[in-house]
């Protein structure tokens, strides 16, 4: 038991009851070896976990591990403590559970106190009378989260859902019933801290400040949600700095509002706009100069809205920020592990970092996962990473009946009152993919004429946003396509000419050019897969032989026909290998070059399009997936290309219209200028054409350039490429896919030196050798590169700066293994590397 708060500085006493679990199977197909074991536990955490800790099974992430251990998501589990209370002059004692996975039934001293059916809210209970002075005892009896679902789903009516599990039958981390990136895992357990609270008087429910900004000028509007008894004289104060509000209460009043008028205040701006101040805002309820309780938390003033206003082009779906409209540059968010609880507030660090590194600027956070934790907003506030959070719907039609209204009500107040002071939070969205799911996948007959959820997305929801954050802009999907203004038919959810779009033809049937087919306004998703890193791959999976069709491999793809999409992507492209490292090479280069023509085409339609979210940032296991990032944390060649492609300044050559053009971006305040030199070389480096023009690009503006004739079209297309360059920035397009083109054998020399960190490996060209990787966790798990997939014309040379420790051999960092290109890949061709 951890005290966190005592009466020196506050009325309120919480113990947090973390101490002195265990957890026993109560039914279900239990092996005999764990059957009335109790099993220590950890609180927060979950029966998978605890299992594992306890040495009881083997780690779920490996191999075929998930079928092997499939048995624990259909058993019912009970997680049981002793805790010690001494009693207290405060009248008031809740237990306070921030997250119960899920379906639990809750017992204090040997009364059953509450049922609970949803992951996602908090639950307060009034505990005073059953709590003894001493030992208590508090048990949580969990169901089975698939035996729940599959009942439910008959006592709701079927509805329909991806996967295979009825997940849209319990409000449950979806994707925790499998997704087709994600381990089926079903776990249950206590997720969130367990609080037994105390207080006297008066306590604070929820604080919600809405921070605007005019000019200089910022005003924060406090609504306070609080609960006094009937005889108390309380007073609510609100701080930020030196400005104060106060108000006195009547006798059970249960809410209040206070504005703090700010004079000079610094805007809060998104990453690469300017700086993150963030003020601290101080709450206080008192009584006779008595604290009662207290909340503390950060607001940034800046102003957000969506442009959806109509247009030549069709219907905007654009950011803007502080009056200024902001190119997202996103990426998809996932829950970071598929057991939440393990993911702390230093493993969030790494991976924004890691999206950060990619130059993200907005996360979205995926409605199949979690309300993200405070953590998580906290850090984005701090580094001006946009954010938005979708309410808890993803591919599937819900049920509107009472029961499901209520906890979507409730699990949604909760949700929104704790992430509304983040000003990094830039929208609601209502569902993932569903109003579309509803047109588009053959919902229709399925429903019937029942309810789907659509009230969610246009009433409620919309309702709570209005009520308890107003001014938040919120969308009742992604994708969506706004309503017409001029009352025509409405448009279809997925046009790309309205609002935003979720690219999946691309990949699922169609090949990446196609991406340059479409002028979205906004992309909400479009990806494609790719496998973890080498050394994850390796560490999760022990097949032998390893191959891409070998036991373990199949369970770690998850996505419908993946391995066969793979394949196709990849063969107008590049050979398909027989070779496991090959193989791991070039799907792993090929995700990273369908994302990256998919952005750079999208950048290059700027203003028209204002931004797009890779699908996916991130992994919750280790598995071939769209992730940038493996589920062990290691960045794949994706990263790397999103960072390219992302950049503050872009400069890439495309298509159009029969004819190239080199599309110039400038995302940052100051203008870009210079003499754009555009030379068409012979791929030994010989200069077939070339010419300059004088380029001026405004700052956060793009710039369009024909390219001449001479230089746009080839004389041999699979020996020539197209350069053009302004500045240190340059965009290159070859006329040739790389299976068509006579790249040859890669020619390089490496100079590999040994720095305080690791090594700088210097790797000049003297051929045109394309997308030139140091893959180094395959020598040191631990090691990172500061790039790759650079291309090097005949001359150029590249130094990568590898972190690591010190390597057994240095010279395996020039390795063919683990110095890679895309001429590797080539048919006849084999590394040619001098020291
Ligand atoms: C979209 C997402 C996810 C899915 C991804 C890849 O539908 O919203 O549901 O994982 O595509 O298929």
């Amino acid at each position: 038991m951890t005290i966190i708060s005592d009466t020196h500085s506050l009325s309120r006493l919480d113990l947090l009851l973390h101490h002195g679990w265990s957890v026993e199977a109560v039914s279900g197909p239990v092996p005999d070896s764990i059957s009335g074991r109790q099993i220590p536990a950890s609180v927060p955490g979950s029966i998978h976990t605890d299992l594992l800790a306890a040495g009881l099974i083997p780690d779920p992430y490996l191999d075929d591990n998930e079928r092997l251990l499939a048995w624990i998501g259909i058993c019912d589990w009970r997680y049981s403590t002793l805790f010690r209370w001494d009693g207290d002059d405060r009248g008031n004692t809740e237990l306070v559970f921030e997250g119960l996975d899920t379906i639990a039934t809750i017992n204090l001293n040997g009364a059953d106190i509450a049922s609970t059916v949803n992951m996602h809210r908090t639950y307060r209970f009034d505990v005073r009378e059953l709590l003894v002075v001493g030992a208590n005892t508090l048990t949580i009896t969990f169901e089975s989260a698939i035996r729940y679902a599959d009942r439910m789903s008959l006592d709701q009516g079927y509805l329909p859902h991806v996967n295979h599990h009825p997940y849209n039958a319990i409000r449950k981390m979806a994707c925790s019933m499998g997704w087709d990136w994600g381990i089926d895992t079903a776990t249950v357990g206590i997720w969130k801290p367990i609080t037994l609270s105390s207080w006297a008087t008066g306590r604070l429910d929820s604080v919600r400040p809405t921070a605007t900004v005019d000019g200089d000028h910022g005003t924060v509007v406090v609504a306070i949600d609080l609960r006094t008894e009937m005889d108390a004289a309380t007073r609510l104060t609100a701080s930020l700095g030196s400005v104060t509000a106060s108000v006195d209460l009547e006798p059970g009043q249960s809410s209040a509002e206070l504005t703090l008028s700010v004079p000079d205040v610094e805007r809060w701006w998104p990453r690469g706009h300017g700086d993150q101040p963030l003020y601290d805002l101080d709450v206080i309820l008192t009584s006779d100069e008595e604290r009662l309780d207290s909340w503390n938390g950060r607001v940034g003033f800046r102003s957000v809205r969506i442009d959806t206003e109509p247009d030549e082009h069709g219907t905007p779906f654009t950011f803007v920020i502080n009056d200024r409209p902001i190119v997202i540059r996103g990426a998809n968010w996932i829950p970071d592990d598929a057991f939440p609880h393990r993911v702390d507030r230093a493993r969030y660090a790494e991976r924004i970092d890691q999206a950060q590194f990619a130059n993200i600027n907005l996360l979205r956070v995926w409605g199949g996962g979690i309300y993200e934790s405070d953590d998580f907003f906290g850090l984005c506030d701090e580094r001006g990473m946009l954010t938005w959070q979708d309410f808890l719907f993803a591919c599937a039609a819900y049920s509107e009946d009472d029961d499901s209204w209520a906890e979507v009500e409730a699990e949604a107040r909760d949700n929104i009152s704790r992430l509304m002071p983040h000003p990094s939070l830039v929208m609601w969205n209502g569902s993932n993919e569903n109003i579309w799911g509803r047109e588009e996948w053959g919902w229709g007959p399925r429903l019937g004429d029942r309810d789907w959820g659509l009230g969610y997305y246009l009433d409620l929801l919309p309702r709570l946003v209005g009520e308890l954050d107003p001014g938040r802009p919120y969308t009742p999907s992604s994708p969506f396509s706004p309503d017409r203004t001029d009352g025509g038919e409405a448009y279809y959810p997925n046009d790309p000419a309205h609002g935003s779009t979720h690219f999946w033809e691309t990949w699922n049937r169609q090949d990446y050019p196609v991406y340059r087919s479409y002028t979205p306004r906004f992309v909400g998703e479009f990806g494609w897969q790719g496998p973890p890193t080498w050394s994850t791959l390796v560490q999760s999976i022990s097949d032998s032989p390893l191959t891409p069709e070998s036991p373990g491999m199949l369970v770690h793809q998850k996505a419908q026909d993946g391995n066969v999409k793979l394949i196709d992507g990849l063969v107008a492209h590049l050979p398909l290998p027989d070779d496991m490292e090959d193989w791991h090479w070039a799907m792993s280069l090929n995700q990273a070059i369908a994302v990256g023509v998919a952005i750079d085409h999208f950048r290059s339609l700027a203003p028209v399009c204002m931004g797009s979210i890779v699908w996916q940032l991130n992994d919750c296991w280790p598995v071939t997936s769209w992730a940038a990032v493996d589920g062990y944390g290691r960045a794949k060649p994706l990263l790397y290309a999103i960072a390219h492609s992302y950049a503050d300044r872009l400069i890439s050559i495309q298509p159009r219209d029969s004819a190239l053009i080199a599309a110039i971006s400038n995302d940052t305040d100051e203008q870009w200028s210079g003499e754009a030199t555009m030379r068409r070389l012979d791929l030994d480096g010989q200069v077939l054409a070339s010419a300059t023009i004088s380029a001026t690009v405004g700052a956060r503006q793009s710039l369009v350039i024909d390219i001449p004739v001479e230089l746009a079209t080839a004389g041999n297309a699979a020996r020539e490429v197209l350069e053009v360059r302004l500045g240190e920035i340059r965009g290159l397009w070859f006329f040739a896919e790389y299976r068509d083109s006579e790249l040859g054998a890669a020619q390089l020399t490496t100079l590999v030196e040994r720095v305080a960190d690791g090594y700088t490996v210097e790797v000049t060209a003297q051929s045109t050798v394309r997308d030139v990787a140091l893959l180094v966790d395959k020598l040191d798990d631990h090691a990172t590169v500061d790039d790759q997939l650079v291309t090097l014309l005949p001359g150029d040379s590249v130094v990568f700066r590898v972190t690591s420790g010190e390597l057994a051999d240095p010279q395996a960092l020039v390795s063919p293994r683990v110095l890679r290109s895309a001429n590797q890949l080539l048919a006849g061709t084999s590394a040619a590397v001098a020291g």
